[in-house]
């Protein structure tokens, strides 16, 4: 039967071996369906496509292989992999995808987001964001060599950790009002994001809000069909 997945937040990492491996075997397990979605953040760190690295090298590997087995491929970048461009998703057989973006989920308009953007309360956040998106300024940064946008990633990842353990929980959490914004400017009644942390399904006036969940003991993934979607996790063995 058709059906299509999302994934999202792995944060592949080489001190994480296992979830690449638990991304091999989620490929391995959904060559069948006829989409698959990345939603953001995929890399824990992107220091841009020209990326060398072994582990880059073997994602691009899996990735071309999926894709070459038939199901479509989207991949959307996060605020952790926001460098995440054409090139590398050319070369994985997938499509570059915007955040946002609004698919025909089997007859139901849905938006696809990572979900940062929806996290407003957090305005420092917020400032970066426009920032890391801005064409001009993210050309500025691509054009500094590997190591040096190597260097900064590591920086930004340490800013982000110390930011993000002085933040309450409310703020790390989408804003319900932009939620409710996002959903109505889009003309969509279903969204699927990634981004906090917290696998849920929310029902509000709005419409339907799934959320897929970091994959960390557990994997995270959305499959939808026909007639039903479902998110569930399976384990990852580190
Ligand atoms: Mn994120």
């Amino acid at each position: 039967m058709s059906s299509t997945c999302f994934i999202s937040d792995l944060h592949l990492d080489p001190a994480r071996p296992a979830v690449t491996r638990a991304l091999a075997g989620y490929l391995d397990r959904h060559r069948q369906c006829d989409q698959l979605y990345i939603l953001g953040d995929l890399f824990e760190a992107w220091p841009g496509d020209d990326d060398d690295s072994p582990l880059a090298a073997r994602v691009l590997r899996l990735l071309r292989d999926f894709s070459a087995a038939g199901p479509g491929l989207f991949i959307m970048p996060g605020n952790r992999d926001f460098l995440l461009g054409r090139r590398f998703c050319d070369a994985a057989g997938a499509s570059l995808l915007p955040d946002p973006t609004v698919i025909d989920l089997y007859g139901e308009p849905t938006l696809l987001m990572h979900g940062d953007s929806l996290c407003t309360l957090d305005s420092d956040y917020q400032q970066f964001r426009r920032t890391a998106r801005d064409p001009a300024w993210q050309s500025q940064l691509l054009a500094q060599p590997l190591a040096q946008r190597r260097a900064l990633a590591t920086r930004l990842r340490a800013m982000s950790r110390e930011a993000g353990s002085m933040k309450s929980e409310d703020i790390m959490d989408v804003t319900p009002a932009e939620v409710d914004r996002a959903m109505a400017a889009h003309g969509a009644r279903q969204l699927i994001h990634g981004h906090t942390h917290r696998p849920a399904r929310h029902e509000s006036p709005a419409g339907l809000r799934w959320v897929l969940g970091a994959w960390e003991q557990c994997g995270w993934a959305i499959e939808a069909k026909i007639d039903e979607i479902d998110l569930m996790n399976f384990n990852i063995y580190q």
